[in-house]
């Protein structure tokens, strides 16, 4: 059976599978998971203990989380695999991918889930609170983040994480002119990350706050 990944153009965390997939030519067939598609929101549900996505299956795995969905991916082609092979290159870079997931992701979907709610029910605490801690990772990793990919060697998972997290946290709080911010550049201009960008530019109408005209 074919492979099938669930979930839409426009949310950062499918777009680490896609630019996996992507990255490393592996065949699949798009499900998209909107209103459109009840059959695949109905699918996703069962696949994913929240219900969000991405999440693959192909006749005999079913698998969510976005990073198990990039380890599985590697099982194809022979281009180089997201997971370094190399014991120490595969923990950095399984560590970065935890971090720009946990730590930029996360405080940026907090921001974006923010300006969502109804005007009664946002908060600019939390959202003040999850800038900081936005702050906090943009400095941690200017420190760690040199000229090439994010552990030091190939374009690696902890890359695939990297795009989407800084791409969409620089739109809700700039990252400051320097390394991280380069290497954000440098991502947007890769060919597998340009074309998920691209493939999300018709639903930059969902984002709630504003898109800049830069990317
Ligand atoms: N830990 C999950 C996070 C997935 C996630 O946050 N997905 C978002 C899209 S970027 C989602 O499904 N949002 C829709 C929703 O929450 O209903 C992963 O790594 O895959």
């Amino acid at each position: 059976m074919p492979i099938k990944l669930y979930g839409h153009p426009f949310a950062s965390f499918v777009w680490k599978a896609l630019i996996a997939a992507y990255e490393r030519d592996v065949p699949f067939e798009f499900c998209m998971v909107d209103a459109g598609h009840p059959e695949n929101s109905a699918r996703i549900a069962e696949l994913s203990p929240t219900g969000q996505f991405p999440a693959l299956t192909d006749g005999r795995c079913e698998i969510t989380q976005s990073n198990a969905v990039i380890e599985y991916l590697d099982r194809f082609g022979d281009a180089p695999r997201m997971i370094p092979p190399d014991a120490d290159a595969a923990l950095q870079a399984r560590m970065l991918a935890d971090v720009f997931d946990a730590y930029v992701s996360g405080p940026m979907q907090e921001i974006v889930g923010d300006a969502l709610r109804a005007k009664e029910h946002q908060s600019p605490l939390r959202v003040r609170e999850a800038k900081a801690r936005l702050d906090k990772a943009y400095a941690w990793l200017s420190g760690r983040i040199g000229a090439g990919w994010a552990n030091g060697s190939g374009f690696s998972i902890a890359d695939c994480a990297a795009a989407p997290a800084l791409f969409y946290a620089d739109w809700v709080h700039p990252i400051p002119e320097g390394p991280l911010e380069a290497y954000r550049a440098r991502l947007l201009v890769h060919p597998s990350v340009a074309r998920v960008v691209d493939e999300a530019r018709p639903y930059r109408a969902f984002f709630p706050l504003g898109t800049p005209d830069r990317d």
